[in-house]
């Protein structure tokens, strides 16, 4: 049996897909820094701290892939970002290199491009234009990960996800919205397709009103369940209390290009 560990697992995402990937893994190693509620039977706990490499490196001792989806998830303080996301992805994805894993699935995000157009439609083989400091990070993250599968022969796949959720929360999660039946498909292709050596795909369901061309998760057998438009009246009403952001509407990453914003919206971003 292939030891798969899953770094993050007492998180947002975490939680949702645990019991949906219980029945195609059984016995998955989970990390986090707090244990995660309910353990399944069968699952495992090795508390590790992504910033201290001594833990990292238990944590994925003997596994043969890691789903890599610790880490600090929204905008943060430089030193935040830089423990659990700079320095934490680095010392995943080298106790993973020194433990002989051979397969990473790493959860980067839509805000490595947050800085492009709504009006664009993007794939994933153009510069990345972060739009916040966790974008930076991702981005990093998606650096890191074609270092070792070029440098070391590891197979990474980058899942840059949009917002994972059993509805779209608002307008603009209409466009990058997943379910979390669609995550768990797509980190199946991560951890089982024989034709991956490095790939970056969207993490997003099938949304009419996507900005993004997945076509290469689809090459590989990605046929999405969830459609966003099913959520179009919750997701309106939803943003309707949520109100204008004359910044944030423009680009694909929303709140997080505003935040902080002090240049002119002319000029920012393709
Ligand atoms: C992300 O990357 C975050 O992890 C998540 O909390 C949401 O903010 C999501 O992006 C989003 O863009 O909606």
């Amino acid at each position: 049996m292939r030891r798969i560990v899953v770094t993050g697992a007492a998180g947002g995402i975490g939680t949702m897909i645990r019991p949906l990937l219980a029945p195609f893994y059984c016995g998955l190693v989970l990390s986090d820094r707090v244990t995660p509620a309910n353990l399944l039977a069968g699952e495992k706990f090795i508390a590790a701290d992504l910033a201290r490499p001594d833990e990292v490196a238990r944590a994925v001792a003997g596994a043969h892939s890691v789903i890599h989806f610790g880490g600090y998830s929204v905008e943060g303080t430089w030193n935040q970002i830089l423990n659990a996301n700079i320095i934490g992805c680095y010392n995943l994805f080298e106790a993973a290199r020194q433990a002989g894993v051979k397969r990473v699935v790493f959860a980067s995000s839509n805000h490595a491009v947050g800085f492009y157009r709504r009006s664009r439609r993007i794939g994933s083989d153009l510069t990345v234009r972060p739009d916040s400091r966790y974008g930076v990070s991702k981005a990093f993250g998606e650096a890191l990960g074609a270092m070792y599968s070029d440098k070391h022969g590891m197979i990474v796949t980058c899942l840059r996800i949009g917002n994972v959720g059993r509805v779209p929360l608002d307008v603009r999660r209409l466009a990058i919205w997943i379910s979390p039946e669609d995550i768990v498909q797509l980190i199946r292709i991560g951890l089982e397709h024989p034709d991956i050596r490095f790939e970056i795909l969207y993490g997003a369901s099938d949304n009419a009103t996507s900005w993004w061309d997945n076509a290469r998760a689809y090459e590989l057998g990605y046929r999405p369940n969830g459609k966003s438009e099913d959520h179009r009246a919750h997701a309106e009403a939803e943003q309707r209390k949520i109100g204008a952001d004359p910044v944030g509407d423009l680009f694909q990453g929303g709140a997080f290009c505003s935040t902080e914003f002090t240049s002119d919206a002319n000029r920012a971003g393709p």
